[in-house]
């Protein structure tokens, strides 16, 4: 994600952030490193311009020239000019309270991703709070419907197709029907894609747009198109009136061209990004996240929100009340095992943490962690709530039953007895919490240096 021009800002901003005296010639010289990086990340020629013109303007003010820290006050315009080009602010959808339906229109070019982002966005409405229907209206592509029914079933929401019908108006009006009756709030539409724009499709998507009348129109483009998705999404906007875009395919987009020059371009938000081909990898867009992440300041608050959301709050509380209770035992470090695995792509966060964003998952050890659920698996119920009773026989037996040997059933009660020493004497601090958490995620520590992060995170 965004890895090249991270890679280049990073550096830029390393050197300013060292520099205690910062010249006219530095700044110029800076912005022309910028202005070249961003045109090979494929950003618009009109917004290079426009950075570099307000840049050095701002730049050469008297803030910076006489600044006490005139290297860090360059970097926070350099911060605040990338920001704008994201977009200033997030933009939220303007759904409809639940009494009544809102439609949300997706459409885009084929492949682009629409029916993939249908069944994320609605998986993420649900997770809100809200009702959303599905609707199969590709009747183009043959293979559309299903796909979309699977994935609706997937994530356990409901999705509103007929057999063999031809007119996606049609299945449309009907599907608002249904949700009327059905008590349900969202209406998602999954459309037809093309190759290229044309009027059969333009014709369709404005017929569609007038029968449903939705609160979103939004497009669907793949970011790793880079100009090509900005004049998609002007063509667009222009036959059509779209509210937003949704860009897909961020993981594989090392230059990030599309996202710095949607904006300005075509005066339309980014609305969420897609960051894989799973349900979970969709965030909402927030240009001072995305700007963190590309001045290789990291981006702690997704980071923080990502964990909140994989990690059950309640059976989090329940942890630490046993661990202040000194009640810890290997049950309890066989679920934070199994907690740690369903956070899925650990590399996809740790990403997110500054200077971390050419962290890939080879260096996280899963098999490390399967091997030691193994182990506590292999336990008697009684033997994981007392860990005391485990003599070397039982030791022997564990270890033939878990495939592993007992040095490494002994290393395991070993690093089970100092987490639970730890812990007791922790406990009242919820930075050091995280930390073992993430230790116990089997990572290798070593590859995060010396990192300090807010509220005493520190690895
Ligand atoms: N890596 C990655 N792949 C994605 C993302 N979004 C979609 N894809 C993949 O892109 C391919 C096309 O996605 P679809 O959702 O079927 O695209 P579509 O726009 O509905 O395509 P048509 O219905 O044929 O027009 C699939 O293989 C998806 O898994 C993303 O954010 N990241
Ligand atoms: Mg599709």
């Amino acid at each position: 994600m965004l890895e090249k021009i991270t890679g280049t800002f990073s550096s830029i901003v390393k050197t300013l952030s060292g520099n205690s005296k910062i010249t006219e010639k530095n700044i110029e010289d800076t912005v022309e490193q910028i202005k070249m990086a961003l045109l090979e990340a494929d950003v618009n020629l009109r917004v290079v311009r426009r950075f570099v013109n307000s840049t050095i303007e701002e730049a050469k003010g008297e803030k910076v020239l006489k600044a006490v820290d005139p290297g860090q006050q360059f970097v926070k315009i350099i911060h605040d000019k990338i920001v704008s080009m994201l977009g200033d602010k997030k933009t939220d959808l303007a759904l409809k309270g639940p009494d009544t339906q809102s439609v949300i229109l997706l459409l885009g070019l084929q492949g682009a991703g629409k029916t993939t982002a249908a069944h994320k966005l609605a998986a993420k409405l649900k997770k809100d709070g809200r009702k959303p229907l599905l609707t199969a209206c590709d009747l183009v592509r043959p293979a559309a419907v299903e796909q979309l029914s699977v994935l609706g079933q997937k994530i356990d929401v409901p999705v509103y197709k007929e057999e063999g019908a031809k007119d996606a108006v049609k299945v449309a009006k009907n599907a608002i029907e249904f949700a009327k009756k059905n008590g349900i709030d969202t209406v998602i539409i999954d459309t037809a894609g093309r190759l290229q724009i044309d009027e059969a499709m333009m014709k369709e998507l404005v017929e569609l747009k007038k029968k449903t009348d939705p609160v979103e129109t939004i497009l669907v483009a793949d970011s790793m198109t880079g100009q090509n998705a900005v004049d998609i999404a002007k063509s667009f906007d222009e036959q059509l009136g779209i509210t937003g875009v949704i860009l897909t395919k961020f993981d594989s987009d090392a230059r990030g061209g599309a996202a710095l020059s949607l904006k300005t371009i075509t005066g339309k938000p980014i609305l969420f990004i897609g960051t894989g081909e799973k349900t979970d990898d969709f965030e909402q867009f927030h240009p001072d996240r995305i700007a963190g992440r590309i001045l290789g300041m990291g981006d702690i608050v997704s980071l923080v929100e990502k964990a909140q959301e994989t990690v059950d709050q309640e059976a989090a509380i329940k942890m630490q009340k046993k661990m202040a209770r000194n009640e810890f035992t290997l049950q309890d470090m066989l679920e934070q095992f199994e907690s740690v695995e369903k956070m899925g792509s650990v590399s996809k966060i740790v990403q997110m943490l500054p200077g971390m964003s050419n962290f890939d998952e080879s260096m996280v050890d899963k098999a490390g962690i399967k091997h030691q659920k193994a182990i506590i698996q292999s336990m008697t119920y009684k033997e994981r709530l007392n860990h005391l009773i485990i003599g070397p026989s039982r030791r022997k037996r564990i270890a033939k039953g878990s495939g592993t040997s007992v040095q490494e059933v002994n290393k395991l009660i070993k690093q089970f007895e100092k987490t639970k020493l730890t812990m007791k004497k922790l406990t009242r601090n919820r930075g050091m919490q995280a930390k073992m958490m993430q230790q116990m995620s089997g990572m290798d520590l070593s590859q995060l240096g010396n990192m300090q992060l807010p509220g005493g995170f520190h690895f």
